[in-house]
């Protein structure tokens, strides 16, 4: 039997009209992502830094922390400064916000903005949040949850502003495509990452440099990271649950950063017949980072936004303050249930 054909999805919505003129309008721009930086925001930044000066508007990269190693090629024009309120910058006109809709994920900035009037865009691809939060403007943000990286959205917009692509700009936004959907695994059902990538490709001086500079960058401690930490995991629930608990102490040990992490879960979330994916981060004494990942028909973004933190349907997270067994004790049933009713789904 021939399947029916899926969606394309390769029409965009057109970019808010609201957004585009207060591009125009503005004369200094501040660009920034949220904090644990991924290389879809980070390249967005670059991205827009790029498209802005071609316009002839002033932008600045304002983050929370320094980039990871890995995404330093982002960043050979303009490196980001980190954001401190203490500094007294004068005010930009606008400030760009890319890959979330939760201005609590860009504090102190959001609020620095909101006592200045500062304008807050949002250009990002995960779910809204069910409650609205204060600093979030939807008239002059633009969340396109089919799109599978916020970089889409951005080369949109870049075309709203009648910006041609350049080199820099190309390779940026490819970058972002080539992270967020994880070197074209996880597209969301459409063609469009494949049609952005080809018409980006041909721009782009160094398409493996991109690759291997996020991909291929493993390091002799970050592997033995990976070995204790894989040690670490259980598989439970009928091997539908995968958690690994990674204390301070294994970072500190190995040299491993924050965001190596990330590995770990998405190597649990491989395992064929684990659904959803837990990892409990220590960032400092006594507050953890809670990641969940989950795979088909589980969802576990609500979980996330039980837990004071958000996301999307598949990967979503927050930051919680506790013992590690406590907040997994608190997490275990609301994943069980997760787990039950997308079982009954499948019949
Ligand atoms: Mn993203």
């Amino acid at each position: 039997m021939v399947p029916p054909p899926r969606r394309s999805n390769i029409a965009y919505r057109s970019a808010p009209q609201k957004l585009v003129e207060s591009i125009r309008r503005a004369q200094n721009i501040w660009l920034t992502t949220h904090r644990q930086a991924d290389g879809d925001g980070l390249a967005c930044q670059s991205a827009m830094f790029s498209a802005l000066g071609s316009l002839g508007k002033s932008a600045k990269i304002l983050n929370f922390e320094n980039p990871a190693r890995k995404y330093r090629f982002l960043f050979e024009d303009a490196a980001p400064r980190i954001f401190d309120a203490d500094l007294n910058p004068d005010p930009p006109d606008l400030i760009i916000v890319f890959d979330t809709n939760d201005p609590r994920l860009v504090t102190p900035l959001a609020e620095w903005a909101a006592e200045r009037g500062v304008p807050l865009a949002m250009l990002d691809h995960h779910q809204a949040l069910s409650a609205p939060v204060a600093g979030f403007d939807p008239e002059l943000s633009w969340i396109d949850i089919q799109a599978a990286s916020t970089g889409e959205v951005t080369l949109a917009l870049i075309d709203a502003l009648g910006i041609q692509l350049t080199p820099k700009i190309a390779t940026a936004l490819y970058a972002s495509l080539a992270f967020d959907t994880q070197l074209f695994r996880f597209v969301r059902g459409s063609a469009r990452s494949h049609l952005m990538a080809a018409r980006l490709l041909p721009l782009v001086e160094d398409p493996a440099r991109v690759q291997e500079s996020l991909f291929a960058n493993l390091t002799p401690s970050k592997l033995h990271f990976m070995a204790e930490a894989l040690a670490a995991l259980r598989i439970e629930h009928e091997g539908q649950l995968a958690v690994v608990i990674l204390r301070r102490s294994l970072f500190d040990r190995t040299g491993a950063e924050a965001s190596d992490s990330g590995d770990v879960v998405d190597l649990a979330l491989n395992v064929e017949s684990v659904r959803i994916a837990l990892l409990l981060r220590e960032e400092k004494e006594g507050i953890w980072k809670i990641s969940l990942r989950s795979k088909r028909n589980v969802s576990v973004s609500e979980i996330a936004e039980a837990m004071g933190g958000g996301g999307h349907r598949h990967a979503a997270g927050a930051s919680v303050r506790g013992q590690a067994s406590e907040i997994e004790a608190r997490l275990r049933p609301l994943l069980i249930e997760e787990l039950r009713k997308a079982n009954l789904e499948h019949g």
